[in-house]
């Protein structure tokens, strides 16, 4: 007896599972077979976005003049110009990552990634992908702003020598979009100013020019330097502070005539 309502119970049971597959599936039972396509497997690891990283390079320095300091000395100035060829935006975030002097910050560098694969930034789609730390900012309180230190270093050297005749190898910049690199130029400007506790940046394609008259354009000469022909080399991120797609290509050099009374932009000697 205890048998027969063993099977019964399992008959009912059975019966039960096919009417619910059945509701499942609108009625209408599956019919599987050999030409069935697979069914898809979900994507579980997304590829990672390549990262698009910015290239940074000194552009040749233009607007040479000697002028003569309140001392009785003799500068050279001129501006610097920085200019970012890469496929990603050159970003750097002020935060307290990691340690720096009294008075100055650390900021991290900022890297986005290619997220919809097309090789080039997209302001739309390729986000923020991770941070590098980077290095110090200085304040600035008269211009309200800081400057990401060491961006540039420039030197002023005789033909021919290594040793350089005067160096100033931390310049500090603020970072912005001044003008139009010469290379793609589609991407927009960004990065208009500097701001206090901002992130600051080079778009790619844009270049940060420093005119002569702002601080840290200008190298002192010595009293005794010899009238002749220098060059003047400038670098971008001298220290390699900073990630980017070419670590090789960040200086350039011009040639400068100096005289007692001032200096002109000549082609570089081949020996610079
Ligand atoms: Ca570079
Ligand atoms: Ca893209």
């Amino acid at each position: 007896m205890i048998r027969v309502l063993v099977v019964l119970v399992a008959l009912l049971a059975a019966g039960c599972s096919e009417e619910a597959a059945k509701a499942t599936d609108g009625g209408v039972p599956a019919e599987a077979g050999p030409t069935d396509p697979a069914p898809e497997s979900p994507s579980t690891t997304p590829e990672p976005a390549t990262d698009l990283l910015p290239n940074l390079r000194s552009l040749p320095a233009e607007r040479l003049s000697l002028q003569r300091t309140d001392d009785g000395g003799l500068e050279l100035r001129f501006a610097g110009i920085l200019a970012n060829v890469g496929a990603g935006p050159l970003v750097v975030r002020p935060d307290n990552r990691g340690p720096c002097k009294v008075g100055q910050r650390h900021a991290s560098q900022v890297v986005y990634g290619d997220a919809n694969g097309n090789g080039v930034y997209d302001v739309r789609t390729d986000g923020e992908t991770y941070q590098l730390r980077a290095g110090c900012m200085l304040d600035h309180p008269a211009h309200k702003h800081w400057h990401f230190d060491a961006m540039a270093r420039y030197t002023l050297h005789a033909p021919g020598e290594e040793r350089p005749v005067v160096e100033n190898d931390k310049v500090s910049f603020c970072l912005r979009d001044s003008r139009r690199a010469p290379v793609d130029p589609t991407h927009p400007q960004r990065y208009r100013q500097c701001t206090r506790d901002t992130v600051q940046g080079i778009s790619v394609g844009w270049s940060d020019v420093y005119r002569p008259s702002l601080a840290g354009q200008e190298l002192p000469l010595p009293d005794d330097l010899a009238e002749g022909t220098y060059c003047l080399e400038t670098e971008a991120d001298p220290d390699r502070l900073l990630r980017e797609s070419n670590e090789n290509d960040n200086a350039s050099v011009v040639g400068v005539q100096i005289s007692s009374v001032r200096a002109d932009l000549v082609a570089a000697p081949a020996n610079c």
